[in-house]
């Protein structure tokens, strides 16, 4: 289907404006591998631009800036900017689709949850307004305190390409919601919906500078946006490598950042289930985008033996039977296909990078108990067959590192205690998953999970209100609800002495 991609310059100080050394970047799509555009690559040039434009935004008269405007005013904003991309969703998330190829229906889900996500920080915005001065009670009578809570000023947003404007929504619609001013810098990858974002907010007439949308490389526009001296905070979203370096740029600033990294989720699954409804919830936390989701639920850890007794055979076998069947009918196809389940992984790196896990796999002994390769029917493309890796021991780079595509590995557990020794095994702490009909156990692992977001019964569903991010090296600091405003508030202690008494 022809999708026409709009021809945009980077976003700053509410202009568009051409990158100053003139250089773009070509857009493929990756269900053909033609390039369909090209989008604007700024450099450290066009980041000085961005930051001073985004510095004006905070530092106008009194009143007329965007730090002091009440949380009502900013609301007023994010509303129009979230009823503005509902308006614009089919043209969004074809754009979406054809950009990082999620499927069509996929992309339609997500640009909702953009809007969704503009309209919750509105409220939270003006929530914001009566949470001003609060008093904080002191041990003494002599003196009175409250809270202020202020933005934290320029922020760098730094953002992937699996949500591409998902996620840079989780990070924009809080940040100016607190009062900040922000410079996004989407994934190279996939920046079309960001630069449309942009001609929103353009249309609902954002006061300049207030966000401003840089496209670009990573080294080239990232790296200096992360250790600008005028960036009061960075928060990121991506590899783990690349979370190290920016985290290693702020702290020469010592500048807060917020990273959400990598994972490596478990998904185990006791022998209390349903197995359809745990073979559904198994196939979609691995293999929904396609498994590019830093949450995706990639360990599979089934049970095996009933009570440690080897003799008595439990769910697993005619589980991974039910999970091979049922992948048979995930449909791979163009993600503009009606029923496409799967599309192309985003880019010619990602596809060579994956195919190489799964032959790396082989090598080291592990089985391919379902497909492995790019599917006979669609030859250009980057696509790959959902696939299920067995055999597998724990020292497996297959079993430790992010895959980051739709590739489930399995291992098998007899006790409660092994699954969570399984489950934990990872440097990774992003979501965990069980599957379980006795819930006093579901609590108990709840707890021994060393994760930041738990599923019940399910895997991978995603609310604005709750709180989203990971322990270990998947990253610290919590975005979404309240505590996604957080990141972007500072607060700043007033105490007044309000005695006639000399002190
Ligand atoms: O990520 P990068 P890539 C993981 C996943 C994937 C791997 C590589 O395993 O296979 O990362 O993907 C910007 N200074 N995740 O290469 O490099 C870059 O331009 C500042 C997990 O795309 O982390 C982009 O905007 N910025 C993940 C963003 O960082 C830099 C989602 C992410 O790119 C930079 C995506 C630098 N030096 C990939 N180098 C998740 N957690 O969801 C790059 N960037």
């Amino acid at each position: 289907m022809a999708t026409p991609i709009p021809s945009r310059q980077l976003f700053i100080n509410g202009e568009w404006r051409e990158p100053v050394l003139k250089k773009r970047i070509p857009i493929i799509n990756p269900a053909t591998e033609e390039t369909i555009g090209d989008i604007p690559a700024a450099t450290a040039e066009d980041v000085e631009l961005a930051v001073d434009a985004a510095r004006k935004a905070l530092a106008r008269d009194k009143g007329k800036d965007w730090a002091s405007a009440s949380g009502a005013v900013r609301a007023k904003y994010l509303r129009a900017i979230a009823a503005k991309v509902t308006e614009r969703k089919s043209e969004l998330a074809k754009l979406e689709s054809i950009d990082c190829g999620k499927p069509l229906e996929e992309a339609a889900w997500d640009i909702d949850d953009v809007a969704g996500c503009f309209e919750y920080y509105a409220d939270l915005a003006e929530a914001l307004d009566a949470k001003q001065k609060a008093p904080v009670s002191l041990p003494m009578e002599n003196f009175k305190s409250y809270v202020l809570r202020e933005p934290i000023g320029v922020v760098g947003l730094i953002t992937p390409w699996n949500y591409p404007m998902l996620m840079a929504v989780w990070k924009v619609a809080p940040a100016l919601a607190a009062g900040c001013a922000a410079i996004l810098k989407p994934s190279e990858l996939a920046s079309v919906t960001c630069l449309e974002l942009a001609d929103i907010c353009k249309e609902v007439g954002l006061p300049s500078g207030v966000l401003n949308i840089l496209t670009g490389l990573g080294p080239e526009a990232g790296a200096p946006l992360a250790s600008h001296p005028h960036v009061d905070k960075i928060a990121f979203t991506g590899s783990s490598v690349t979370g190290s370096k920016i985290m290693t740029a702020a702290a020469q600033m010592l500048k807060p950042v917020t990273l959400e990294l990598g994972g490596k989720s478990p998904i185990v699954v006791f022998e209390d289930v349903d197995l359809d409804k745990a073979a559904e919830w198994t196939l979609f936390g691995c293999f929904w985008t396609n498994g590019q989701i830093c949450s995706a639920t990639s360990r599979l850890i089934v049970h095996k033996y009933i009570l440690d007794n080897i003799s008595q055979e439990s769910i697993a076998a005619e589980f991974l039977d039910k999970l091979v069947k049922w992948a048979k009918n995930i449909k791979v196809s163009d993600p503009f296909e009606e029923g496409c389940r799967l599309g192309p992984l985003v880019s010619g790196g990602q596809y060579e990078k994956i195919l190489k896990f799964i032959s790396n796999a082989k090598i080291e002994g592990a089985t391919i108990l379902y497909g492995g390769a790019r599917p006979q029917h669609l030859k250009k493309g980057f696509f790959v067959e959902p696939t299920i890796i067995t055999d597998i021991t724990t020292s497996m780079e297959i079993w430790r590192e992010e895959v980051f595509g739709p590739v489930l590995c399995v291992k098998t557990f007899s006790t409660e205690d092994e699954a969570i020794e399984l489950a934990n095994d990872t440097h990774y702490g992003l979501g965990a998953a069980a599957i379980s009909n006795d819930l006093e156990r579901c609590d108990r692992v709840s707890k021994s999970f060393q994760a930041g977001v738990v599923w019940i019964n399910c895997s991978q569903p995603c609310f604005c209100q709750a709180p989203w991010g990971g322990k270990k090296r998947s990253g610290f600091g919590r975005e979404l609800g309240e505590w996604g405003l957080d990141n972007y508030l500072s607060v700043k202690q007033v105490t007044q002495y309000v005695s006639d008494e000399p002190w």
